[in-house]
């Protein structure tokens, strides 16, 4: 048994999972469920942690480094405030990492954003906006990395695009006072 003293075991991904969510803390949760919700709707496995490049670096460095031999194909890494995760998870991988801004209580996550998007040349961070609107791209671009090689994934991404343009028309067709599909008649 480990004594209290160790540190606690590096998590080891779950098997079969291709995407990493890698959160700074589990304050980000509510926010970063939308990720894992929108994966979860495209049958993708994640691989989910609460890990920090302040507060738990060694744990960070290790399973960044080892994420790739793994069978991880991306990671997302949610952090707010001071966000430093992403960007050392970059350091140690050459997976494709995605940031993703968290809100943060006194700079409303523009100290996130900052820190995520500001990554000195050599070491990419693909940055998402901040917040829930960025939580759901990162797992459809996470997504749609996957689909170069899966035709089944590129399916559903197609019906994802689908859905989106019939939720606009009715939407509009609402607006319009119409049936949906009949060309509005604009006042003039
Ligand atoms: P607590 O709620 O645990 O105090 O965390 C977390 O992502 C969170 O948004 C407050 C905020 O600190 C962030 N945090 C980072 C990192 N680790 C934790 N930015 C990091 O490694 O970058």
């Amino acid at each position: 048994m480990a004594s209290k003293n160790e540190p606690p075991p590096v998590p080891v991904a779950a098997s079969g999972a291709r995407v990493a969510i890698l959160m700074g803390s589990d304050s980000d949760l509510p926010i970063m469920q939308k990720c894992l919700d929108t994966l979860h709707d495209f049958g993708v496995p994640a691989d989910v942690h609460v890990m920090s490049a302040h507060r738990s670096p060694q744990a960070v460095a290790q399973y960044a480094s080892r994420a790739e031999e793994q069978g991880l194909e991306v990671l997302i890494c949610a952090a707010g405030g001071a966000a430093h995760l992403a960007g050392v998870v970059a350091a140690h991988s050459a997976l494709p990492v995605l940031g993703v801004p968290m809100p943060s209580k006194h700079l409303s996550g523009m100290d996130s954003l900052f820190s995520t998007v500001q990554m000195p040349g050599g070491v990419p961070v693909a940055t998402f906006a901040i917040g829930e609107a960025g939580a759901v791209n990162a797992a459809l671009f996470a997504v749609q990395v996957l689909a170069r090689k899966e035709p089944a994934l590129r399916a559903k991404l197609a019906a994802h695009k689908h859905r989106l343009a019939c939720g606009v028309r009715e939407k509009d067709a609402a607006l319009q006072g119409q049936p949906s599909g009949k060309t509005p008649g604009n006042a003039r």
